[in-house]
């Protein structure tokens, strides 16, 4: 069957969810296309090249701030054509009702879907029952004409990531991307491919879809799971060979979050034969002075933390995330001494904060001293935690969409005010004015040039 896929970003072209899905459908013989509906489309092109594919099956992915514009387009394809449209995604895993009782949504996938999709489709294409499909809700009209909805339970995980293929990158319209150098978190300039080494991550961060994940899978298997080592380097052998590429950015959660044997090999194997430089995401507290080195031996040459608030009270208590700060600044400091550039994540903006709280995340990001800062606005996201008590709270900001870099899109509060807010977000947006030059001043020093200029997230 022919699945044409949907997405609706204008930062980001490659996803990581549709990767896998478009490799375990062709694995299985089927043909896969990828729309982006960004500022090139008007309704009448989309519509023109979903007919010219002619699918057998619509999918869309969606992220919780694409859900409005999202519907827009399944409100075109079912108003223009006869096609069938399946949901998946973040949103539609922690919204389902409300996706699947959307006039224009058939089916939706909660969770995973790359088993369950390939079901879905093998069911469709040769006419068997579609309304047991594990993850897959399915719905159809009755005879009084409401909505009958086919509730599925969720399957297990899949046992080995290694028996899923590698990411399809082919749909994606990637030399394009690597050629003007717009791709990912970073704006590199440098040919940069995403990779990962595996799914999931052990924490319950309040904020995070992951916390909601782990209660979603729950009693549904492992839900951290790495890739072999093995497996992960032929990948990575092929990507290197195949694209040309200078360097690799990793999308795992915590990339030291795993056995340190795994995390032994790895390093080991990625020193002996990747011949490029990589990046990699981890919490403070696993970032030892023993990974650090090993990654920086190995060839990894930026390290992202994620400190997200300076007190650490608040950020055990508030965020579930249990750190010291003399922790994150150890981390950041051996991490300067074995050369590795070092990114820190913050945000502003959650539940009960104050702006002198909003200060304590500046103050420590000070004395860290980091390579790249980045500061963003606390988004509520429907299934986490935070979400809940932000909403118990009347604090829900009244957006059509998520604003993740603009005061105006904080929550309601009376502890933070949106003009606190503004205020507070000067004051880092200076500080990282600072950060961005030193940084170039420190490249020209040493003969290189910054090639790297970090974007939104
Ligand atoms: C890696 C990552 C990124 C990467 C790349 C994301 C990408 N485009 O692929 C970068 C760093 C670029 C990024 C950016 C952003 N991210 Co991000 N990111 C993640 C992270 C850590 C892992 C996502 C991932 O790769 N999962 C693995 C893939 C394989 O899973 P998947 O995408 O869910 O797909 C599976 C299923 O969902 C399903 N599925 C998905 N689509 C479809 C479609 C159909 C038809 C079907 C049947 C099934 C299906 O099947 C897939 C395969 O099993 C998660 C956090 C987490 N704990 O998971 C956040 C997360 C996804 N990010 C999030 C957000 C909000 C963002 C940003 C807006 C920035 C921000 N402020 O956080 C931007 C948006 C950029 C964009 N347009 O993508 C939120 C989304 C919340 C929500 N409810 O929408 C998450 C959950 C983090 C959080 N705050 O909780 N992100």
């Amino acid at each position: 069957m022919k699945v044409l896929f949907v997405m609706n970003s204008t930062d980001k072209y490659f996803y990581a969810g549709i990767a896998s899905l478009s490799a375990m459908l062709k694995k299985h013989g089927h043909q896969t296309k990828l729309l982006n509906y960004d500022s090139r489309f008007t309704p009448e092109l989309f519509i023109e090249e979903v007919k010219a594919y002619d699918p057998g099956l619509v999918g869309f992915t969606i992220l919780s701030y694409q859900w409005p514009m999202i519907q827009d387009l399944l409100r075109l394809v079912k108003e223009k054509t006869d096609y069938p449209t399946v949901c998946g995604g973040y949103h539609v895993s922690f919204a389902e009702e409300t996706v699947i009782l959307n006039p224009h949504v058939d089916y939706i996938c909660k969770g995973e879907g790359d088993h369950a999709l390939v079901d879905l489709v093998t069911a469709m294409e040769a006419g068997t029952d579609d309304t047991k499909i594990p993850n897959i809700w399915k719905k159809v009209q009755g005879p009084d004409g409401k909505p009958i909805i086919h509730r599925n339970e969720m399957r297990p995980l899949p046992l080995s990531m290694d028996d899923l293929p590698d990411w399809d990158r082919d749909i994606f319209p990637l030399d394009t991307l690597l050629q003007t150098e717009v791709l990912l978190s970073y704006i590199h300039a440098k040919r940069t491919m995403p990779v990962s080494a595996g799914r999931g991550c052990p924490y319950t961060c309040s904020y995070c879809a992951n916390s909601a994940l782990l209660k979603m899978y729950k009693g549904k298997g492992k839900f951290v799971r790495r890739r072999t080592v093995p497996r992960l380097m032929e990948e990575l052998e092929y990507l290197h060979d195949r694209y040309e590429i200078d360097q690799f950015e990793f999308w795992d959660e915590d990339f030291f979050a795993i056995s340190s044997s795994w995390l032994k090999e790895f390093f080991t194997e990625y020193e002996k034969r990747i011949p490029v430089q990589y990046m990699i995401g981890a919490r403070a507290d696993n970032a030892s002075d023993e990974n650090i080195k090993m990654a920086a031996d190995s060839g990894c040459y930026l390290l992202c933390m994620g400190i997200e608030h300076g007190n650490e009270d608040f950020r055990a208590k508030v965020l579930d995330r249990r750190m010291k700060n003399s922790r994150v600044e150890r981390a950041f400091e051996t991490a300067r001494n074995v050369g590795l550039q070092r990114a820190a994540l913050n945000i502003i903006g959650f539940p009960g904060e104050t702006p002198e709280m909003v200060m304590e995340t500046l103050e420590l990001n000070k004395r860290i001293d980091p390579d790249y800062f980045h500061h963003f606005i606390y988004q509520p996201f429907l299934g986490c935690d935070l979400y809940e008590v932000s909403k118990e709270l009347g604090y829900l900001p009244n957006l059509r969409y998520a604003v993740y870099q603009q005061p105006e899109g904080a929550l309601v509060q009376p502890t933070l005010t949106i003009d606190q807010i503004r205020e507070c977000w000067g004051e880092f947006t200076a500080f990282r004015k600072v950060v961005d030059e030193r940084r170039s001043k420190r490249f020209v020093k040493e003969g290189e040039r910054d090639t790297m200029r970090a974007v939104s997230l």
